[in-house]
């Protein structure tokens, strides 16, 4: 279905046969921008980049190319074209209606969903506003800008939903989706992740394979809900999501073969060799991949949850790829974790399927954020070297969960609390680390030039060169 340009907000909705709804919406929009002219990049606004836009959401037309300068980006509201058949896929009312309206009983814990998706969108922005400055080259300045702009429509997309569905509750919680802030000590963002801060671009590659991939396998949960607006939302927002982790999968990759020419160049492997060639280490990847793909898995909640239950029975949130699995309603069957005895081992607990389905989807993401690690071994060993990337154990630096708090090895075995403080900078960022990645990130905002770091992509955007001006600068 085409998008409607016309009306102040695009979107394909018909927002304009609701006049209360396209008056609350235009009075929360100046917030929206003038949050992006506060809190979104940083000294960009008046550049021209080149971004795609949605123009429909069908399969054509989804994805239009042209300059344009951030704050006039057209951030609108697009859902997935309604399936009049579709039917609640999940969970107690299975085979049933899906439902065009919230029943009043869902309605405060669905609120709590929504808003907990919408909260990570402008978070993720206020994380990244100061990279533009340091961006390895014009192409990559772009896609940063190209991820940001879609997150801020992703929170469009849930702040269309709390406006059209849930009243006075839903305006004051749009309200505050623009007052909590990443890392602010009284307001900050909802979930952990998204109060770290990200300063350089090892760090930006690294949440956008690692976190951008928990926004895919949330999404996919949410786009199989009972309540078919927010399915549709999240179905199209899924189709933007796919760019974000290309961004990370393909930056990591470039990261690596960049490290690798170096090795070759100086005949070594040694870290600080290539360290001081101006070039990322792989132990340095490895840490930073700990760290991130560990604050990653905590967003899944915990592996027993009551909550995770209750959205499954009333078809609220599901299993990412339902269709996938046979048994829909799981009700009979158990899932066994495996959690810490208390007495520095391991013990086994059988509990019931549905209090298990954020262990189920974090299942998923493991499986599939290792695709990426395996691509890049690959090009590791195509290069002759040994040295592997590893996704460290689901156990290792839990925040969230029945292993919060415990001290593990990457390998997932439980250690003494000492033994982890003493080899902490074994495995995760060190400030010296740090220092050195933050010594690399020197702006290249020349046409044509990249970064000494890292290696040029292998294709650039929409059939360009790698070299075209992707962001004019003035
Ligand atoms: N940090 O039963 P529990 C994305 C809270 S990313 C802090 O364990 P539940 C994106 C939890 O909220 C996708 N708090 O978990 C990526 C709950 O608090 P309340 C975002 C946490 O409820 C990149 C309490 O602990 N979307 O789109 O089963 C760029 C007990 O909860 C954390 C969603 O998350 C944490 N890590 O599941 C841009 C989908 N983990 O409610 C965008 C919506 C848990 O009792 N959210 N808690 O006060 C959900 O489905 C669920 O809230 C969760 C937790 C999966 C997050």
């Amino acid at each position: 279905m085409a998008i409607n340009y016309q009306d102040r907000i695009p979107n394909n909705v018909d927002l304009g046969s609701n006049r209360t709804l396209q008056r609350a919406l235009e009075h929360w929009q100046p917030e929206f921008l003038n949050w992006w002219q506060e809190l979104g990049p940083r000294d960009f606004q008046v550049a021209d980049v080149y971004l795609r836009t949605a123009t429909s959401v069908d399969a054509k037309g989804w994805a239009t190319y042209g300059f344009v300068r951030m704050p006039d980006y057209r951030w609108g509201i697009f859902l997935a074209d309604r399936d009049a058949e579709r039917k609640i896929g999940f969970g107690d009312f299975y085979g049933q209606e899906v439902w065009q309206q919230i029943p009043g009983e869902y309605r405060s814990i669905l609120r709590r969903l929504i808003v907990t998706q919408g909260d990570t969108e402008p978070a993720s922005v206020e994380q990244q506003r100061m990279l533009g400055h340091t961006a390895p080259s014009l192409y990559d300045l772009r896609n940063l800008f190209q991820v940001n702009v879609e997150e801020g429509r992703h929170l469009w997309a849930m702040v269309y939903l709390l406006h059209a569905y849930f009243g006075r509750d839903g305006r004051e919680e749009a309200e505050e989706l623009l007052e909590r802030h990443s890392g602010d000590a009284n307001k900050p963002r909802i979930l952990g992740t998204f109060n770290e801060p990200i300063r350089d671009w090892l760090s930006f590659f690294m949440f956008t394979y690692f976190t951008d991939r928990d926004g895919k396998f949330q999404l996919k949960s949410l786009a199989e809900s009972s309540f078919d607006p927010l399915a549709r939302t999240c179905s199209f927002m899924l189709t933007e999501e796919a760019h974000h982790m290309f961004v990370g999968d393909t930056g990591i990759n470039r990261v690596v073969r960049r490290s690798l020419e170096v090795m070759k160049e100086l005949g070594t492997e040694d870290p600080m060799a290539v360290r001081n060639a101006g070039a990322v280490d792989l132990p340095t990847v490895q840490k930073y991949l700990n760290f991130w793909f560990s604050s990653s898995l905590d967003l899944f909640g915990s592996e027993t949850s009551s909550n995770a239950a209750s959205y499954f029975a009333n078809g609220l949130k599901g299993r990412p790829d339902e269709t996938h699995y046979e048994d829909h309603i799981a009700k009979e069957q158990s899932y066994t974790l495996e959690l810490p005895d208390g007495a520095g081992g391991v013990k086994s607990e059988a509990i019931p399927m549905r209090n298990a389905m954020n262990e189920v989807t974090r299942g998923s993401y493991v499986t599939d954020c290792d695709l990426g690690v395996k691509r890049w071994n690959r090009v590791i060993e195509k290069a002759g070297y040994s040295f592997r990337l590893s996704l460290p154990s689901t156990r290792f630096r839990r925040n969230i969960g029945i292993w919060a708090g415990v001290p593990t090895d990457p390998t997932g075995r439980p250690i003494t609390r000492e033994e982890f403080d003493a080899r902490i900078g074994d495995w995760l960022p060190s400030d010296g680390d740090r220092a050195h990645i933050m010594s690399l990130m020197q702006g290249v905002h020349e046409q044509g030039k990249m970064a000494a770091w890292i290696a040029p992509p292998d294709r650039g955007i929409n059939n360009n060169p790698v070299d075209y001006e992707y962001v004019k600068l003035h």
